[in-house]
């Protein structure tokens, strides 16, 4: 077992020709981000995330949910790509096909390395108009809370999907195409949750793919997973890509 990884774990991931990675919010964990299951802090202590991410309560009091969302991209900014998402970069430069599909909306697997990266969720550092649903570029006046779309008056939201939001179609499409085609599919840091996007382990599993889980704790995949190495993703990734390309 090199580095604590069963070799034939190693061997699969080696040998895969075809990859596709899910990734939730606990690959960001150990940059400072806390993911859904955690427990708010400071003001936001009293809210659930599923309360505050929905249309629903951004029409009952905008404001709100707009800070909600300034408090989490302060977060993000502070935040640096740990070990996780830099090992996923050195596993992308590897394979031949490698598609990495992100629950996350924080951008650190872009700053982490890897390319061409499937939002399914949307980016925190976009907005967009409410009304119209158009992207507005660059960051808006500190004025009003939301800010106010500059074509129409509308306010702005975060350009991510909410509970009860279908998510952007081709996005989707790009997941669901690289969970039938991969020959081995990762699901890391997520609690397997929320659809559609939880759906894609399975639907790797149902075409023929071997599914490796990584995850501090068990999630209803665990039991269906091939592999499942259970801990942090930046301990156990790092490992996993070292124990696979031993020589590089
Ligand atoms: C939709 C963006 C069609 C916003 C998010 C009943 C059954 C099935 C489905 C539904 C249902 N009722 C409603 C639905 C649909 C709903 C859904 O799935 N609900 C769930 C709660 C049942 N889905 C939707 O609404 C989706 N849209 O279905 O459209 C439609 C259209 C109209 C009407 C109806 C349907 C939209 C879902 C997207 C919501 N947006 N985020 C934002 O970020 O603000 S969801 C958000 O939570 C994340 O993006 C992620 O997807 C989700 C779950 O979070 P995770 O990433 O998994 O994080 P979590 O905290 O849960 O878990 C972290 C894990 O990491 C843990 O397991 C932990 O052990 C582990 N961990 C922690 N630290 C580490 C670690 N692992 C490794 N290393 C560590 N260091």
């Amino acid at each position: 077992m090199s580095g604590g990884i069963d070799a034939r774990l190693a061997g699969a991931v080696r040998r895969a020709q075809r990859v596709a990675v899910l990734t939730g919010a606990g690959i960001s964990a150990e940059s400072g981000i806390p993911t859904f299951r955690d427990a708010q802090t400071g003001l936001w202590a009293r809210f659930r995330p599923e309360e505050l991410a929905t249309p629903e309560a951004f029409e009952r009091d905008p404001r709100l949910v707009w800070d909600w969302y300034e408090w989490r991209r302060g977060l993000v900014a502070a935040a640096a790509p740990n070990a996780g998402h830099r090992a996923l970069a050195r596993m992308q430069a590897r394979v031949g096909r490698f598609t990495l599909i992100t629950q996350n909306v924080d951008g650190l697997h872009q700053r982490g390395g890897v390319t061409d990266v499937v939002e399914l969720h949307g980016n925190i550092h976009r907005n967009k108009c409410f009304a119209e649903g158009v992207v507005c570029e660059g960051r808006p006046d500190e004025g009003e809370r939301p800010p106010r779309c500059p074509r129409c008056g509308a306010p702005l939201r975060p350009d991510v999907v909410w509970f009860g939001e279908s998510l952007p179609a081709a996005a989707l499409a790009r997941a669901e195409a690289a969970a039938r085609d991969c020959d081995l599919f990762f699901s890391i840091g997520t609690s397997a949750a929320v659809y559609p996007a939880a759906q894609l382990p399975v639907t790797a599993l149902q075409s023929g793919a071997i599914l490796v889980e990584v995850n501090k704790d068990p999630t209803p995949l665990t039991r269906l997973a091939t592999f499942s190495l259970l801990g942090p993703a930046g301990d156990l990734l790092p490992r996993l890509v070292g124990a696979a390309w031993p020589a590089e």
